[in-house]
């Protein structure tokens, strides 16, 4: 007898519990499920925990990244059943629901895989899972649809193959087993040849398993992963025109030492402190600063289509909208099209109107996050062309549109976004740079952004120095309840990035004010005790700026001001200034933003909380 040696893992990238169930069972295989819980049912609590089980003895139990949206009538049923339900959550349905499936199972040979695309065809919602059962010792099974979730493989053994063929599920051929799945044999599944030692981490982020491996397989919806025996198999129910029939394993280019926090006391700062770095790479080989010329070319193939559009529609969430805000007004002034800028839950919830000839770009770090997705399919079922602008190689939206830009700004692992941010702002640059390539008459202005771009890395250390001086300016405002960050033009976006940085992490309100509507209502807000961070940039508004600067000190107020370094009139009328090196108007944005950046961090740091994992947040939000 050939003895094996196999380990399966799940990891989870998410917050507040974790358990571990180890389990030996023969062929000496461990396995163990584990999941950080994002609390969308129930409060956060041992009984509300992942993994969720069956029953008491757990005979079946998952774990869930997601939401599932009929739960309480899959509940409802599951109780008529006399299925007893101890927790709150949604996922306690799925565990239940498995059981179910196994109690009523027509044949004993029914394979786990088979049970799992049983349950799931029962789901509605979004949601990826690993199961294991005392049923089938030893076995992994994990599935998603509309989330992420990939598979990596560690040997140090020659694997049997690097694309793993689907298993459709044969029509009526396997009676015996109740239309079963076919037979998982040497040629349709992933093994280490002559049967060596093997591990897989089934995970929803290749950040949680780069430590171990760099070899993965990213799973597509409603593909269900199967691990038997050291064994992966990859199953479908049916095959449909345009599927790929295998599943690749792809070596990821992630380095362990960029997902490591080295001397910074949390990710999130030293995301901050990457930045130069971040956007170097950002334009690292895409744009060549001695002819001024900018290549994208995950865009070369559809830039002509792209030119010929009605208009430009940017939807995101969060602080990639906001990149989409800060970007708006350079990408009208060099395609000349109107720009939209969506969030994409409003988008979705207003049905907007989308034409063919429209051209729909998802801004997102994760390339998971459902209401972007969802505002996706949305967009590809009316025809357009969608683009993707995403951080993270593989993702769902980089998968599915249908062209795109990478940022390769790095993992960023903080819950607050930072570098992120101000990769896509460049890439959205470097794109406006690239619709305009052959237009003459933007040739000076293309020039003068292109060399501002080379210099910005340099600049983003000059305001990276800033960092003690923020820090004091950190001891003073700590305790207040209150921040409002005023600002207009190329800067209002720094002022809602700013905002929900500060509300994010440190918990304090915070409001990014558009500086144009401070007398149609928020000055009712300014005294002389209320905080104020006002951003004013020598830009084509920089004396509607000083006018709101009045406004504010005739109320009493002392604002900070975020200004350029050179402009003595403001400096000379501010009680305070944070002073940031001149760059090309447009790219500004960049650099007013990190002040804001370095100060939500050291308030949220002086007020004693986890700054990289904020409280009722997750980095990849895959739950509508
Ligand atoms: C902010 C957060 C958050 C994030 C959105 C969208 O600090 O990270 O606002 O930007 O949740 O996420 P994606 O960019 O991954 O789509």
């Amino acid at each position: 007898m050939i003895k094996q040696s196999g380990k399966v893992k799940a990891l989870d990238d998410e917050i507040h519990k974790q358990q571990d169930l180890d389990m030996d069972v023969e062929f000496d295989i461990h396995f163990g499920i584990s999941h950080t819980r994002w609390a969308t049912h129930g409060a956060p609590s041992p009984v509300n925990s992942h993994p969720q089980r069956s029953d008491k003895s757990n005979e079946f139990i998952v774990i869930h990244n997601g939401i599932i949206t009929n739960y309480n009538d899959l509940r409802k049923f599951l109780e008529s059943k006399g299925y007893e339900f101890e927790s709150e959550t949604d996922t306690e349905t799925i565990a239940k629901l498995v059981k179910y499936m196994y109690d009523n199972r027509e044949s004993n040979d029914i394979s786990f895989a088979t049970l799992v695309e049983r349950v799931t065809q029962q789901l509605e919602g979004a949601f990826v899972l690993v199961f294991k059962s005392v049923h089938y010792p030893g076995e992994a099974v994990g599935t998603r649809r509309g989330g992420p979730l990939l598979i990596a493989v560690k040997s140090d053994h020659k694997l049997s193959t690097d694309h793993i063929p689907i298993l459709y599920r044969s029509s009526g051929k396997d009676k015996k087993s109740g239309g079963s799945l076919p037979r998982v044999d040497q040629d349709t599944c992933l093994f280490p040849v002559d049967m060596k030692a093997v591990e897989y981490y089934f995970a929803s982020d290749a950040s949680a398993v780069i430590e171990h491996t760099n070899r993965v397989i990213f799973l597509e919806d409603d593909d269900v992963a199967a691990v038997t025996d050291g064994r992966l198999s990859i199953h479908r129910i049916k095959r449909t025109v345009g599927d790929h029939p295998a599943r690749a394993i792809q070596t990821l280019q992630m380095e362990l030492q960029q997902i490591m926090k080295g001397n910074y006391s949390s990710f999130m700062q030293k995301e901050i402190f990457e930045q130069p770095e971040s956007v170097f790479n950002t334009m690292r080989g895409r744009i060549n600063f001695d002819d001024n010329t900018v290549t994208l070319g995950g865009l070369k193939d559809h830039i002509k289509e792209i030119q010929r559009c009605r208009r430009l529609i940017l939807i995101a969430c969060g602080t990639s909208y906001h990149a989409g805000v800060a970007t708006r007004q350079v990408l009208e002034e060099l395609t000349e099209l109107p720009v939209m800028v969506e969030l994409a839950s409003d988008f979705l919830d207003r049905n907007t109107p989308v034409f063919r000839d429209d051209v729909c770009f998802f801004i997102s770090q994760s390339g998971e996050t459902a209401d972007s997705l969802m505002a996706l399919h949305y967009c590809k079922e009316r025809g357009a062309l969608t683009v993707g602008i995403t951080n993270t190689v593989g993702s769902s939206i980089s998968r599915e549109t249908d062209c795109g830009v990478h940022i390769n700004a790095g993992p960023e692992i903080g819950v607050a976004s930072t570098k992120a941010y101000t990769s896509q702002f460049v890439a959205l640059i470097m794109f406006a740079l690239l619709m305009c390539d052959d237009r003459i008459s933007m040739q000076p202005r293309r020039r003068e952004i292109i060399q501002g771009l080379r210099v910005l890395p340099d600049l983003i250390k000059e305001v990276l120095s800033l960092d003690d001086e923020i820090q004091n300016l950190a001891t003073e405002l700590y305790q207040q309840k209150s921040v409002l960050i005023m600002g207009r033009g190329y800067h209002y976006a720094t002022c809602l990035e700013g905002a929900l940085k500060i509300k994010e992490i440190t918990y304090m309100h915070s409001e990014g004010i558009l500086a144009g509507e401070l007398k149609h209502g928020p000055l009712a807000l300014v005294d002389k005790l209320m905080p104020v961070i006002m951003i004013i940039m020598r830009d084509h508004t920089y004396v509607k700026c000083q006018n709101a600067l009045q406004q504010v000190i005739a109320r009493q107020g002392r604002p900070i001001v975020i200004c350029d370094k050179d402009d003595y009139e403001t400096v000379k009328n501010s009680s305070r200034t944070i002073k940031v090196p001149h760059c090309v108007d447009c790219l500004q944005g960049v650099l007013s933003v990190i002040p804001l950046q370095l100060l939500s961090f050291h308030l949220a740091v002086l007020r004693g909380f986890d700054v990289d994992c904020p409280r009722n947040l997750a980095k990849s939000v895959t739950v509508e």
